[in-house]
């Protein structure tokens, strides 16, 4: 995944409202109420301690900000250490955090130390934008496209497998591809077969990776890929649904999926 810029985290909170209406009318369920009921648990009054890490790029500014913002608008406590890295473990852990969240530039992970469950940011974006797209009140069918089978979106593509939906997905990796088709009994998507889907996960870090042929109209695009891989155009003549977001929602499922063991 790409690293976040400072300018990506501009205005989180106007994105979170807006994304928040748009997941609520097209699923139904707000992004709390989806959380709650995707992982089966709620937050009762855990303490997480956020760790700045100033590893390999460093610190990106207002990213610990940022997550102290979202752990508290889902009903959780938190806090910033003071200080980076093991002494602010040390620091997280003494001032009694039960959930630690903290990231380099490869893993972004939530730790419950009461519970001992783990999860990487990875993981949790994509169970929670396959998620979100798999639950589209307005589907035609149970066909889902899942655009690249990285980690998010290997971990999506499991996601919608377990939950019994037809997923096809595509990627340039023919490797990736086929151990998804091998170990998910996913199918590949071939654009020659003009297949058109009205649910699209998207899990790729570059523009433009959807194109006409792959969508219905008033279809429903989840996406976490900085840039956005709908090209505005097509969204706009398909009146395409987009729930895409830098940083809230990922975060939301990572909180709530180590909720419980
Ligand atoms: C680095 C985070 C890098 C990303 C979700 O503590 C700090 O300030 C830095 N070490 C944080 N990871 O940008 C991922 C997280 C999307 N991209
Ligand atoms: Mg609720």
């Amino acid at each position: 995944m790409a690293l976040l810029t400072p300018e990506d985290l501009e205005n989180l909170s106007s994105q979170l409202e807006h994304n928040n209406e748009i997941v609520k009318r097209v699923t139904g369920l707000d992004i709390m109420d989806l959380c709650e009921e995707l992982y089966g648990a709620q937050p009762n009054s855990e303490r997480v301690g956020i760790i700045p890490i100033t590893a390999g790029n460093g610190i990106i500014s207002n990213f610990t900000a940022s997550l102290l913002f979202i752990v508290n608008y889902f009903g959780f406590e938190g806090f910033i250490t003071e200080h980076p890295d093991v002494t602010g473990y040390y620091e997280a852990v003494s001032q009694g955090a039960d959930i630690i969240m903290m990231a380099d530039d490869h893993i972004f992970t939530a730790h419950n130390l009461q519970k001992g469950a783990i999860v990487s940011n990875h993981v949790a974006t994509g169970i929670i934008y396959a998620d979100i797209a798999s639950r589209f009140l307005e589907a035609s069918s149970k066909d889902i496209l899942v655009i690249c089978l990285g980690r998010v979106g290997y971990a999506g593509a499991c996601h919608l497998a377990e939950k019994g939906f037809n997923v096809y997905a595509c990627d340039p990796n023919k490797g990736f591809l086929q151990k998804a088709v091998d170990e998910l009994g996913i199918k590949t998507y071939c654009s020659d077969d003009r297949k058109k889907f009205s649910m699209v996960f998207e899990a790729t870090p570059n523009a433009d990776t959807i194109s006409e042929g792959m969508i219905e109209e008033r279809c429903l695009v989840s996406t976490p890929g900085i840039p956005c891989g709908l090209p505005p155009e097509i969204g706009k003549k398909y009146r395409v649904d987009l729930v895409m977001e830098p940083l809230v929602i990922g975060v939301a499922s990572m909180l709530y999926s180590v909720l419980r063991k």
